[in-house]
């Protein structure tokens, strides 16, 4: 390694120590002869103490710019010691200096925590746009979830798949595929696992799950969308009904939660988020919403969905009266559904299916699925799909099929909603949109 120590980690103990620190010019502070070099590295940012001759060699040194430095570890006087830097109590006087790489100026984007670099603009530097603490912050804090949600789902017994995202074609309706060129033959990406996850529990797997891309040819220009994101899938047999999914999401987010708290109490805090774990979290049918959203001016007509409005609303009501950052919203319409979603023998209307609403925004849809092959196509007719043109998935109730069920979330989303973002291209590194397919 380059260096000794990192960056933000020497304390008073290590005073008199020799040390060797690399990373880039935060700051750079030339005071008369002398000079102040704040530098940083993603652990932190320590303070480095340059002499007349270092302060002359360095001084139109531009920030960003990467330096490694020797010096020895020296306590500052108690007067000197600002709280808000996290060495306060030390600075390495440097010995020498050297300039590993030096930024260009200007920097085409501001990279201070209140930066008023407009998004776009931001996203085409993305790489430059995490040395700041905050986006910093938010990624690591996506990578303790994406760990967190696989540790959750093995130890529940689930089994990890990956499957193909180069497809013939999706079962996803109303979610748009991309169409591609396959060797001279039509494919598309995969809009959702959901045939593999079914095929994989109906194999004898029987709980399985996979964290991977999904790609959806919408043009829509929202907050809430991207064009390729990040879904969470599982799915699980033997089930009695669709509760016991929710029960299983219900499940993980506690324990999500519970450990984010205290593995990322730093990053938090610089999100400046106070995250609450879920109480019990309530379940609700679309009659009674529809009627709490009436009771506040909103209808959502006999068939329909609840739009972005209707699901932001709902989830201030429930904050209310439940205390919950979280609502299940069930029994959404067969009209609204897709085909595979099983529907309650005394209503034909309505699925036995949820979305699960995190701070007013859908974070994600799950479902009884129709494993009776009758129903299935009878579904499939109603819907004018043709199964047989499906035919592999078609083949999965042939032989012997457990009932199962279960969801999709959007790991983006949930990073949104839990930090507060406003807009999920905020929650991952490079998003993708109709209007953007670059960096
Ligand atoms: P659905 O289409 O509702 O269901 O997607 C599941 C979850 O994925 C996320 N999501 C998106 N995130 C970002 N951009 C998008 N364009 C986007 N579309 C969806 C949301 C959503 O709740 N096969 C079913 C799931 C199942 O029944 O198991 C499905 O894909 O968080």
């Amino acid at each position: 390694m380059l260096t000794t120590h990192n960056c933000g980690e020497l304390t008073s103990k290590e005073a008199g120590t020799k040390v060797t620190l690399c990373g880039w010019v935060d700051t750079l502070r030339i005071q008369g002869k002398i000079g102040f070099l704040l530098l940083r590295d993603r652990y932190g940012i320590t303070q480095v103490f340059l002499n007349p001759e270092l302060s002359k060699e360095i001084a139109t040194l531009p920030k960003e710019s990467v330096v490694v430095i020797e010096g020895e570890v020296k306590k500052r006087p108690a007067n000197q010691v600002k709280k808000e830097m996290s060495t306060g109590e030390i600075e390495v006087s440097a010995t020498t200096i050297d300039i590993i790489s030096r930024s260009e100026t200007p920097l085409p984007i501001e990279i201070t925590e209140e930066t008023t670099t407009h998004i776009d603009k931001r996203l085409d530097y993305r790489f430059l746009d995490l040395r700041r603490n905050k986006i910093a912050a938010i990624f690591k804090i996506r990578s303790v979830i994406y760990a967190l949600t696989n540790e959750f789902f093995i130890k529940e017994k689930f089994i990890n798949i990956n499957t193909p995202k180069l497809t013939k074609s999706g079962v996803e309706s109303g979610a748009e595929e991309f169409k591609i060129d396959y060797f001279g033959k039509k494919a598309s990406l995969a809009q959702s696992p959901q045939v593999y996850k079914q095929m994989f529990v109906v194999a004898g797997l029987e709980k399985v799950f996979e964290i991977g891309p999904i790609f959806r040819a919408e043009k829509s220009h929202t907050t809430r969308h991207l064009t390729e994101f990040i879904g969470i899938d599982f799915e699980m047999g033997f089930i009695k009904d669709e509760h016991d999914v929710m029960d299983v999401i219900e499940k993980y987010f506690t324990f999500l939660l519970e450990k984010l708290i205290k593995q990322c109490a730093e990053e938090l805090t610089v999100v400046g988020v106070k995250l609450n774990i879920p109480p019990k979290i309530p379940r609700l049918d679309m009659p009674e919403i529809k009627k709490l959203l009436k009771e506040k001016g909103k209808t959502i007509p006999e068939n329909e969905d609840l739009d972005a409005e209707a699901e932001k609303l709902l989830g201030e009501i429930v904050k209310k009266k439940y205390h919950s950052d979280f609502v299940f919203t069930l029994g959404y319409p067969w009209a609204k559904r897709p085909f595979y979603h099983m529907r309650p023998e005394n209503n034909p209307k309505v699925t036995r299916s949820f979305d699960l609403i995190y701070n007013g925004v859908e974070i994600a849809t799950g479902a009884q699925r129709e494993h009776r092959l009758e129903i299935l196509e009878k579904q499939c007719k109603e819907k004018g799909i043709d199964l047989k043109k499906l035919e592999f998935y078609r083949d999965i109730f042939r032989y012997g099929v457990i009932p199962h069920g279960g969801v999709g979330m959007g790991l983006d989303r949930i990073v949104e909603q839990m930090l507060n973002l406003g807009n999920i291209r905020e929650a991952i590194l490079l998003p993708r949109d109709p209007e953007r397919l670059t960096p």
